[in-house]
């Protein structure tokens, strides 16, 4: 599965050249210790069980055969936990762990934006006003002829508040289909709170607690909602309101977007508020000034990751590359600094930066790396902190080698397609609605809609999961929603500009997005956005002709290119949300056939949504336009699209005559 030594690693050329310069210069990065390194089959299967020091326990299947009855009684740990529990058990706490990282990001844009409001985080601001008074009319925040800021106090509480919870029910949970909220309550996995849900998880995963596979995976769905509806969705609304609201804008990607005669910084990790002010002290003609005073022409900044996503949508900032571009970037010999803050942050960049000038700058207290330089970011003096960190990125100019090559590949794309840039596109500046869109899916030009989200995995040829999938459901005129590093994949193929719909979209797709002006593939943001696809999954079935619940849409999910828990929690709330979601690279409970079995058929009984797993991207993708055809079926809508393929098919034959 995993490429071979020989074997092409990438097919996005940047990445190729520099794994060359890399292996020419002795640099270390993840590819080549991917191919030094191979998975453990006995962990990658969900086979081992290390939460006590009994063990770690091994109960692997047996290699190309069925197991005899016997064989799968004595396959426990020394406990006596069975491959089932341990599966399951090992399961939820990547659900715990990514619910965990969306919430701690979460909560740190609800504390900023409460200080925002008491006015304790000069340098900020709140940019959209009528996001913050259409979310306090939503949760119920007096609004009457109140300031924007005594409104902001009020919702900040509230949200904050959320993630401290006892009891009760999450207060966005409100916001999905009734019949959706209902199904939570009768399987018991309405979130209370965000940290509580953690916190359980945790603990029923502890030696000698839960032993129940499906009580276990159950309350997996419980986390990752609380993760869906409750962290990931609060960061999103605040970044929203404080950063503003992303509407669409042209913008570039790829390593060659790094300038030669300029000073580069990458911004990278996920939580944008450094880079926010990084933007505008690099920007400052002080400080341009002062990089010209070292011999460059400017200051550029350029992302990489989710904070690179988070920059491109609101600002154009460009974007560098995706997670496994990281330290290729380092690699051109052209970056001064690469900026971090948290999250998919290789602590290998510190090995690759001291083979060249750059310097790693960690600028988060949860988030520091051995052999980095450590500039502590305070919010609180937000701007002070980033002049400080630009301008050591400025110093380190001089010090470039000689050894810089910038790949000449970048390309264009537009990004900033927000839920309410989708609803105003379609439904115009007055009404805007999801109409269209839905009146689009009944009509069937367009059959279905998908979302392509998560990671770069060295276990899989780069990008090549994402591209291929991407082209097959366009193909097949699925409309593509894309976040995280799989959008980044996309926009480096040309997939996303407009031009993208005659060249590879059916003619369903094409012909809607020709008329509306958008492309094929809709760039929605950071991995903490995929909420805004909960939310679009909402809209489409309050505007109606498309059932009563998210369920009965014909959507589906992939992560094609997963390598991260924050993957797994993601996936297990589009789930429990009642979307069909397929994994591709590896699947973390194959080990147990009863765990797997609960996830890909027993999840879709009980909510409407499931699990599956298919390496192959394109096998994959059929997997995906089965389940959306199978939705249109139940919705009595197959029939429109047979016309419309059957017009289609008469307009080649006259054209052929
Ligand atoms: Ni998502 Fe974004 Fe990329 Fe994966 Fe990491 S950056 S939060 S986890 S690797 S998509």
């Amino acid at each position: 599965m995993s490429p071979g030594k020989n074997e092409i690693k990438s097919i996005d050329p940047a990445t190729l050249e520099m794994i060359e310069k890399a292996a020419q210069e002795g640099v270390p990065n993840a590819f080549e210790r991917a191919e030094r390194i191979s998975p453990c089959p006995i962990g990658a299967d969900g086979n081992c069980c290390s939460i006590c020091a009994m063990g770690p326990c091994r109960v692997p299947l047996p290699r190309a055969r069925e197991e005899t009855p016997e064989e799968k009684k004595r396959r426990r740990g020394v406990c006596g936990a069975t491959a089932e529990t341990i599966a399951a058990r090992n399961f939820v706490r990547k659900i715990a762990a990514g619910t965990a990282s969306h919430g701690d990001h979460g909560r740190v844009m609800a504390k900023l934006f409460l200080d925002i409001a008491e006015g304790k985080a000069p340098g900020y601001q709140i940019k959209d006003e009528q996001k913050l008074l259409s979310l306090a009319l939503d949760l119920g925040v007096k609004i009457g002829d109140r300031s924007n800021e005594e409104i902001a106090v009020d919702l900040g509480k509230l949200l904050v508040n959320e993630f401290g919870k006892q009891e009760g029910e999450l207060l966005f949970l409100k916001r999905a289909p009734l019949k959706r909220q209902e199904i939570w309550r009768k399987w018991g996995i309405a979130p209370r709170g965000i940290d509580i849900e953690v916190a359980e998880a945790m603990h029923r995963t502890h030696m000698g607690t839960d032993q129940e596979y499906h009580d276990l995976l159950n309350f997996g769905s419980k986390v990752g909602l609380a993760d869906g509806w409750g962290g990931s969705m609060i960061g999103t609304e605040i970044q929203d309101i404080i950063f503003g609201t992303p509407a669409p804008l042209l913008s570039q990607i790829n390593l060659g977007v790094l300038k030669e005669d300029e000073v580069n910084i990458i911004i990278h990790g996920h939580e944008p508020q450094l880079a926010e002010m990084l933007a505008v002290a690099s920007q400052e003609p002080e400080m341009i000034a002062y990089a010209k005073s070292k011999g460059a022409k400017g200051i550029n900044l350029a992302g990489m990751c989710c904070t690179a996503n988070e920059m491109l949508m609101r600002h154009g900032v460009p974007i560098a590359g995706n997670f496994l571009q990281q330290e290729l970037a380092i690699v051109t010999g052209a970056v001064e600094a690469m900026v971090v803050d948290v999250q998919c942050i290789m602590q290998g960049l510190a090995d690759t930066a001291n083979c060249y000038h750059t310097k790693v700058i960690t600028t988060d207290a949860r988030a520091k790396i051995q052999g980095a330089v450590h500039m502590q970011f305070d919010e609180h003096h937000a701007i002070e902190s980033a002049r400080a960190i630009v301008r050591a990125a400025v110093d380190n100019f001089v010090n470039r080698g000689s050894n810089v090559r910038i790949p000449n590949h970048k390309a264009d794309m537009i990004a900033g397609f927000s839920h309410e840039t989708i609803n105003y596109l379609l439904g115009g500046m007055f009404r805007a609605s999801y109409r269209p869109l839905n009146d689009n899916i009944i009509n069937g030009r367009i059959r279905g809609v998908a979302g392509v989200v998560g990671c770069n995995n060295p276990r899989t040829i780069h990008d090549q999961g994402n591209l291929l999938m991407v082209k097959e459901l366009i193909k097949n005129d699925v409309l593509v929603l894309q976040t995280g590093c799989m959008a980044m994949a996309s926009g480096k193929a040309g997939l996303m500009v407009p031009e993208a719909a005659a060249e590879f979209a059916g003619p369903g797709l094409a012909s809607v997005c020709e008329a509306v002006g958008i492309p094929p593939v809709l760039h929605v943001g950071a991995c903490i956005d995929n909420s805004r696809l909960l939310i679009a999954a909402t809209a489409m079935v309050k505007d109606g002709g498309l059932g009563d619940d998210i369920s009965d849409l014909p959507v589906a999910g992939a992560a094609p290119e997963w390598m991260s828990e924050k993957a797994i929690a993601i996936g297990q709330y589009f789930v429990s949300s009642g979307v069909f979601t397929v994994f591709g690279t590896t699947w973390p409970t194959v080990g147990s056939k009863e765990a797997t079995e609960f996830l890909f058929k027993d999840m879709e009984q009980m909510y409407g949504g499931m699990w599956a797993f298919e390496p192959d991207p394109v096998k994959a993708a059929h997997m995906m336009i089965d389940h959306i055809d199978k939705k249109r079926k139940a919705l009595g809508i197959d029939k429109a699209r047979e016309r419309v393929l059957y017009d289609m098919a008469m307009r080649r034959e006259l054209e052929a005559v």
